[in-house]
Formats: structure tokens, sequence, C-alpha cells
């Protein structure tokens, strides 16, 4: 598409209810939204940065910065952008596959309501509903803890993660196999709380039938991984770890993981997170759509990358009003335990100008 200006949006979102995990507490989401115009379409992506640089070096501020000063002076420059281009014109910018993959995002949605095509068409999807689980804040007590999975499995989910840091791990678990029995689809996600030298306490979750561990050590130490793999019987799950197609690949080569948690935002975009798939799939490795409480945008594309034959695990894949009261796009439901991947030209929703308005708090545009 050829691309006339790009418009940088900032909200911030209320979470219906607050979210724990190992890394901190996030009551207000704030998100960073991406918006190409084209000659004759325009086309939305959503930078799943946060707004601290905890889960990942990248933060919206940041975010921000680097698209203005150099991301989208160059797609600018190039002018006509077809969604493959994208990558490789912002190669020569190290890092920051956040921000760049929300610019792809942007011009594959445009790109593809020009064409009138799907994303879950042009990414080679198979399914028409994909499966839906969640992810559970670590909670004030296990009481609370075993009140909240109840609602969700009432609700339909079909899979179950729990949040764990080191004083919040056996026990939670052991409470919620009690409780719900051994025929949930229940897995952990440690957000890098523990250390080498943890392998004995971790050792004890393998009593508990989980479907895996999700990055239990810190993002750089895919060695202690896959030495945490040997111990282990349950499965580990690489997140903050996998950055690109070639960090995924050296994990698999090195036995990290077993699972990948594939982001299409954490790996610089929807085609490098094909391309994790492709290889994982290739390799026997089994693959998941993560989640980073996206809004409709961005929970548009995941639900559509989710929908390819290689995702044989439920994703972070929730109804909108998991997370907020009301999304800028219709919400995702969830029905029977599944999530429909929309069929419309690109992303396959629309912003809801009003509410998106109401959460703006920065916006610039910058034009050719
Ligand atoms: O989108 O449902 C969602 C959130 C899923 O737990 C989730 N994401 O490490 O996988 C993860 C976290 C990252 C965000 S919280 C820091
Ligand atoms: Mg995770």
């Amino acid at each position: 598409m050829k691309i006339r200006s790009i418009e940088l949006r900032t909200i911030q979102i209320p979470r219906v209810t607050a979210f724990r995990t190992s890394l901190g507490v996030q009551s207000m989401h704030t998100g960073l939204l991406v918006r190409v115009e084209g000659d004759d379409a325009e086309g939305w992506g959503e930078c799943v940065s946060e707004g601290d640089p905890t889960y990942s070096p990248e933060y919206v501020g940041g975010a921000i910065s680097i698209m203005r000063d150099f991301l989208v002076p160059r797609l600018l420059e190039a002018g006509d952008v077809r969604p493959q281009h994208v990558a490789p014109l912002l190669s020569k910018y190290r890092g920051n596959p956040m921000a760049k993959g929300a610019l792809e995002a942007a011009v594959i949605d445009g790109q593809l309501r020009s064409w009138d095509i799907s994303m879950s068409d042009y990414l080679g999807g198979t399914r028409a509903e994909v499966p839906a689980g969640v992810s559970v804040s670590i909670a004030d007590d296990i009481d609370k803890l075993l009140e909240e999975v109840a609602g969700h499995l009432d609700a339909g989910y079909r899979r179950v993660k729990l949040k764990i840091e080191p004083g919040w791990d056996v026990e939670p678990v052991r409470a919620v196999r009690e409780r719900f029995g051994d025929e949930v689809l229940l897995q952990v996600d440690a957000n890098t709380a523990y250390e080498r030298g943890d392998e004995r306490l971790l050792a004890r979750l393998d009593d508990y039938d989980l479907l895996m561990i999700e990055q239990p050590l810190d993002p750089d130490d895919l060695v202690g991984h896959a030495e945490l793999s040997r111990q282990l019987r349950t499965p580990i799950c690489l997140d903050e770890s996998v950055t690109s197609a070639r960090v995924a690949a050296a994990a698999i080569r090195l036995g990290a993981c077993s699972i990948i948690n594939i982001k299409p935002g954490r790996v610089g975009g929807y085609l490098e997170a094909r391309r994790i798939h492709d290889i994982a799939r290739a390799s026997g490795i089994r693959v998941w759509c993560g989640g980073m409480a996206e809004t409709g945008i961005g929970r548009a594309g995941n639900v559509a990358l989710a929908s390819l034959a290689g995702f044989t695990l439920p994703g972070d894949i929730s109804a909108s009003s998991r997370y907020y009261e009301r999304d800028i796009t219709e919400p995702f439901v969830i029905n029977d335990g599944d999530v429909t991947v929309p069929t419309g030209a690109g992303i396959g929703v629309e912003v809801h100008q009003d509410v998106l308005d109401e959460y703006t708090v920065a916006r610039e545009v910058i034009s050719a």
C-alpha cells in the first residue's frame, strides 16, 4: 500500500480487575495503537509494549520514540510498501520487535482491506474457531483464586493458566487440582521469577500433571531452560526468551523448550510469528498464541494467527470482557469455549472511534 501518514495513539483503559503477575500489578492498561493511512485504505496495528519495561525492554514511551525518529520515516520514504517489505525495511535498526511488529500489523491490515482478504486467509489459517484459554492473576489468597477459576470454567474457558512466583506456586496448583480435578487443562507462568537452583522446588510441580511451566528463568538463559527441561517431567514453554525465529530455532536446537508461546508483537510481527510456527511444526514443538491484554485490534490478529494448523494448544485468547468493560472494536466473546475467527477483510473488526477517543491520552500524526 502507498502510505501517506502514520498515526500513533497512546491509550489508557481501566482493566475490569487488577492483574497481578510476578512482574507487578496492573489495574490500568497503557497501550499504543498505530493507524497507517494509505491512498485507498487504512490499517490498524497494536503495539504490545506496556507502560513500563518490566515484561520486555520495550515500553510505550520508547516505542513512540523509535517509531517517530526512525521506523516511521523509513516507511514513509519507501512509499509503496507491501506487508513482507516492512521487516526488511526496518531491519537496519536493531531490536524493538514490538514497535516494528505494530507497524507491520497496520500495513498488513491496510493492504488486506484493499485486497478484501481476511488476515486468517492471508496467514494460511485452517480453523473457523479457536479454543479460548484464560490467564489468572496471582490472588490474595487461595479462596479468592478458587472463586476466580470457578468463574472462568463456568464461562467455558478450555484451559487455565495460573501466574506463579516463589511463595505462590505449589499451593495454588495443588488447590486448583484438588477442587476442579485432573481433567482441567492447567498450566503455570512464572514470568522469569525463578533462578537456577530452584530446580527442586519447580520439580514439585511435576506431581500435578501440568501442560507446561512457562518461562521460569531469565529471558537470556536458554541453557538454564535446557538443563531444567532435562530435570523436570513438566514441559518447559518459552515466552519472554523467544524474540525472533532465530532465537526460536536456537532454543529448539538446545532443547530449552518443548512448547513455545508465540506472541506476534514480541517477535516483530505476524510474519515472523508464522515463521516460528513453521519451524516449531517441523521440529515437533507445540505452539500456542500468547496475549498481552490486547484491545480488539491486536486480539483480532492473534485469533487469526491462532487459526493456523500448528497452534495445537489453547492460547491466552479470552473474551474482551475479561479485560475491559468496553473494547474499542466489537467485542470478542466466548461461544462454547471458542472464539470465532473474523472473516472480514484485514483484521475483520472495526474501530469504534468514540470509544477510542475516550481512552486516548496522546496522539500524533506523522506525514510523508
Ligand atoms: O492477554 O490474557 C492476556 C494476558 C496473558 O498472561 C498473559 N500475558 O507472560 O504471558 C504472559 C503475560 C504477559 C502480560 S502480563 C505482564
Ligand atoms: Mg508468559
